[in-house]
């Protein structure tokens, strides 16, 4: 089967797409990043190659080697993966040492996969094993208002999840183990991705500090749906900021446990501290 025609590519495709609608990749802004099952590359098998060059990752991703992953292209635009996905888009192939990769489909008219691999690969070493394989998109996207939160709340996990928790009924359902602040750093190297990983041993969701979100989930409705929730609790925090600057009523912590019961979830108590 071509590529273009099988079921995962046209999943990768239209949540590119969707992100680039919701606004959160202006220019080339944000990546994608798919781990390819067994099935889904021998569907497609006939319309790899496996002649390109072995290139440097950048990092070691040994829990990775043999993998197949579908990626948004280095200095790619979003707005263009629908229309031209082949210059847009490609699978890669990681080699049996996990440190690197060749492409086997895509990237037409050259350039290389998305500058944030080293984070992106790295994620997903740690989420292939803490989910126990079942993690296998991860997606970074310029979210608009949770960057503009970065600006006002203080950069720690606890600040960020309580504040995100409070906005949106349904956000502690939707991310209970919270989320993760990396502090600003040189996006695209190995220091963000190893800070960005450690978070992710807990969390599906890590803010970069005035850079966006990344995000892991097991498939695409999941994870751009995490996205979704995690950008728009941030925007109801700061249309609330922008009318009083402070909330006259919220969530209360009993309220939370209340919560958790009811809906089977487990909340860290580290995040239900009294205010
Ligand atoms: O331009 O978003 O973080 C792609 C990015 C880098
Ligand atoms: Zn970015």
């Amino acid at each position: 089967m071509k590529v273009l025609e099988s079921a995962v590519m046209q999943g990768f495709m239209r949540m590119a797409d969707d992100g680039f609608c919701q606004g959160w990749h202006e220019r080339n802004g944000g990546n994608l990043t798919y781990r390819m099952k067994p099935e889904e590359v021998e569907q497609v098998r006939e319309d790899l190659r496996f002649d390109a060059p072995w290139q440097d990752i950048g990092t070691s991703v040994p829990g990775l080697a043999g993998e197949f992953f579908i990626a948004t292209g280095s200095g790619k635009y979003f707005r263009n993966v629908m229309p031209f996905p082949e210059d847009s888009c490609a699978i890669v192939e990681i080699d049996p040492t996990g440190e690197k990769y060749r492409i086997c489909w895509g990237l037409v008219n050259g350039g290389r996969p998305t500058s944030e691999l080293p984070s992106h690969l790295m994620n997903h070493e740690v989420k292939k094993r803490v989910t126990g394989g079942e993690h296998r998109v991860i997606y970074h996207a310029h979210t608009t208002n949770v960057i503009a939160l970065t600006f006002v709340l203080p950069l720690t996990d606890e600040a960020f999840t309580r504040e995100l928790w409070e906005m949106a009924t349904e956000c502690p359902v939707v991310f209970p183990s919270g989320v993760g602040v990396v502090p600003w750093m040189v996006p695209g190297g190995r220091d963000i991705a190893v800070a960005t990983s450690k978070l992710m041993e807990q969390y599906d969701v890590a803010v970069w500090a005035h850079h966006g979100i990344f995000c892991s989930g097991a498939d695409f409705d999941l994870t751009f749906g995490l996205a979704h929730t995690v950008e728009k609790s941030a925007e109801i925090l700061v249309k609330t900021l922008s009318m009083t600057g402070a909330k006259r009523q919220t969530i209360q912590p009993d309220q939370f446990r209340d919560l958790a019961k009811d809906f089977h979830v487990s909340l860290p108590e580290r995040f239900l501290f009294e205010k």
